[in-house]
C-alpha cells in the first residue's frame, strides 16, 4: 500500500495521538482533528495537519467533518466525550451526544468516498446480564444482543456501530468496527475524573509514595475483574482490522483477566510499597466482571493483543510518575484526586447498573431536576415583560 491520506478524529486524545504517530512513522499524510485547543492535546505531531479547537476541530459540526474528510483515503473515528466509570456513569447525556460526531463523520466519509472508515466501539456495548459475575465467561461478539448495554455511553456505541453496518450494506461504505476493552498506556488521561482504573491506580499509588501516606482508596470491593489492553496492541489491532475483511464488530482486547485488587498488587510491586486499602463501596463500579473472548480475532488475523499487563503497567507507571512529580510535591500530592467535571446524570431505576437505582420508587426520581418534575417557572415579572415584548415585535 502506498502513501495514504489519513484522518484521525480525537487526534488530541490518548489512542488518536498514538495512532497518528504510527501512521506518520509509516510515511502517510495525517490529519488530526480534536475539539480541544492544541495546547491540551496529549501529543502534538508537527508532521500532521492539526485541526484543533471548537472552530476547526469540533466533529459534531458537519462542515468541519466535510473539510477534514475531503480527499481522504481512510478515516479513523475516535472522537468521543468519554472516560472511565467515574465519568460515564455520571454523564450519560454527554456520552450520548457523541452520536452527533459519529453521524456527521460517517456522512462526510461516505460523501468523500473514502476507502476505509474505522469506528472505535467499546466492550460497554455488551449485555449487562452477561457481566454479573467476577468469574466471568469471556464476552463473545454475539453477546451484545439482545441489547442491554452500559447506560448512556454503551447505548450510543451500539447505535453507532449499527449505523456503520447499515452504511456498509446500503451505501457500500467500507466500514470496520472494533470493540475496545479497557485500553491503557502512556500519554493517556491519568487525573481529572475521566481516567480509567490502570491510570487511576498508578496515580494513587504514586501519590501515596510521594506523600508518604501509605493508603489507597479503591472503588468497589476490589473483586471486580477486567482485562486491560496496552496501547501498542490497540494501535496494531486497529490497523489490522481496518485493512481486513472483517465486516462485523470484533473484540479488540486483552484476555488476561485480573481483579482490581490484583491490578493494585501490580502497581504496588512496581512502586516497591505496600498500602493500606480502603474500599469505597458507593463509588462507580460498572459491571462485576468483563473479559474479551479472542476466538474470532485469532481466527481472522492469527493474532490477539499479547503485551503482558505487568510490562504495560510498568511503562504506564513510569510515565505517570514523571507527570505526577512534575506537577505535585509531597505536600500537594492529595490534590491529584480532585475531579474537574460536574455530575450531570442520575441513576435510572432498573437500568441494571446502578446499585442506587434499586432503591428508587418511581421513574421520576431518576430524572435530573427540571426534567419531568415540576416545571421551572420564570419569575412572574420577567415572564410578563417578555410576553409584552414578544407581542410588540409581532
Ligand atoms: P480520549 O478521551 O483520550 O480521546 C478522545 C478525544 O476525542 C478527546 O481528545 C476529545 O477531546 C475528543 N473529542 C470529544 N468530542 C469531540 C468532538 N466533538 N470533536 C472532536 N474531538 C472530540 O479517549 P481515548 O481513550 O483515546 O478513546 C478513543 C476512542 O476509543 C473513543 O471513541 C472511545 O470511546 C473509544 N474507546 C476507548 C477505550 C479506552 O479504554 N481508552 C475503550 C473503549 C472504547
Ligand atoms: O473506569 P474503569 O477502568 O472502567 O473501571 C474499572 C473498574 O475499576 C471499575 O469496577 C471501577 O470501580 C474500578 N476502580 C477502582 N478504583 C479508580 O480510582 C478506581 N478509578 C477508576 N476509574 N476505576 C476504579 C470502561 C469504560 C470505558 C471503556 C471500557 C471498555 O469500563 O469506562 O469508557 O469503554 O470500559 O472496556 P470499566 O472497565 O468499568
Amino acid at each position: 500500500m502506498g502513501k495514504r491520506v489519513i484522518v484521525i478524529t480525537g487526534g488530541g486524545g490518548f489512542i488518536g495521538g498514538h495512532l497518528a504517530a504510527k501512521f506518520l512513522a509509516a510515511g502517510h499524510e495525517v490529519r488530526c482533528a480534536d475539539i480541544k485547543p492544541l495546547d491540551e492535546w496529549y501529543q502534538v505531531h508537527r508532521g500532521a495537519k492539526n485541526f484543533a479547537g471548537a472552530m476547526r476541530g469540533d466533529c459534531r459540526d458537519f462542515k468541519v467533518c466535510r473539510t477534514i474528510c475531503r480527499g481522504a483515503d481512510e478515516v479513523y473515528q475516535l472522537a468521543a466525550d468519554m472516560g472511565g466509570m467515574g465519568f460515564i456513569e455520571n454523564n450519560k447525556a454527554l456520552c450520548m451526544l457523541s452520536v452527533l460526531t459519529n453521524t456527521h463523520m460517517i456522512l462526510a466519509a461516505q460523501e468523500a468516498g473514502v476507502d476505509r472508515f474505522f469506528y472505535a466501539s467499546s466492550a460497554c456495548v455488551y449485555n449487562a446480564d452477561k457481566q454479573k459475575d467476577p468469574n466471568i465467561t469471556a464476552l463473545k461478539e454475539a453477546d451484545a444482543y439482545p441489547a442491554l448495554p452500559e447506560d448512556g455511553y454503551g447505548w450510543e456505541k451500539l447505535f453507532s456501530e449499527r449505523m456503520c453496518r447499515h452504511f456498509r450494506e446500503d451505501f457500500g461504505l467500507h466500514a470496520r468496527v472494533a470493540r475496545f476493552h479497557n485500553v491503557y498506556g502512556p500519554h493517556g488521561t491519568w487525573e481529572g475524573g475521566r481516567e480509567k482504573a490502570p491510570a487511576a491506580i498508578c496515580r494513587k499509588v504514586i501519590a501515596a509514595k510521594v506523600s508518604g501516606k501509605h493508603e489507597i482508596e479503591i472503588w468497589g470491593d476490589g473483586t471486580q475483574t477486567r482485562s486491560f489492553m496496552f496501547i501498542d496492541d490497540c494501535t496494531k489491532g486497529i490497523e489490522m482490522i481496518t485493512h481486513s475483511d472483517i465486516l462485523e464488530p470484533i473484540n479488540l482486547g486483552s484476555s488476561e483477566l485480573v481483579s482490581i485488587n490484583q491490578l493494585v498488587d501490580i502497581a504496588e510491586d512496581i512502586a516497591g510499597i505496600k498500602l493500606e486499602r480502603h474500599y469505597k463501596l458507593d463509588a462507580p463500579r460498572g459491571v462485576a466482571g468483563r473479559n474479551s473472548d479472542n476466538t474470532k480475532i485469532n481466527q481472522y488475523l492469527n493474532w490477539e493483543p499479547n503485551i503482558r499487563l505487568r510490562d504495560g503497567m510498568e511503562r504506564t507507571f513510569n510515565w505517570i510518575y514523571e507527570q505526577f512529580t512534575a506537577k505535585y510535591t509531597a505536600k500537594t500530592a492529595h490534590k491529584s484526586s480532585v475531579s474537574t467535571f460536574t455530575k450531570g446524570s442520575h441513576p435510572i431505576p432498573g437500568d441494571g447498573f446502578n446499585p442506587e437505582s434499586k432503591n428508587m420508587k418511581t421513574w421520576k426520581q431518576g430524572i435530573p431536576a427540571g426534567w419531568g418534575g415540576a416545571p421551572v417557572k420564570a419569575p412572574a415579572k420577567t415572564a410578563k415583560k417578555s410576553a409584552k415584548k414578544a407581542r410588540a415585535r409581532r
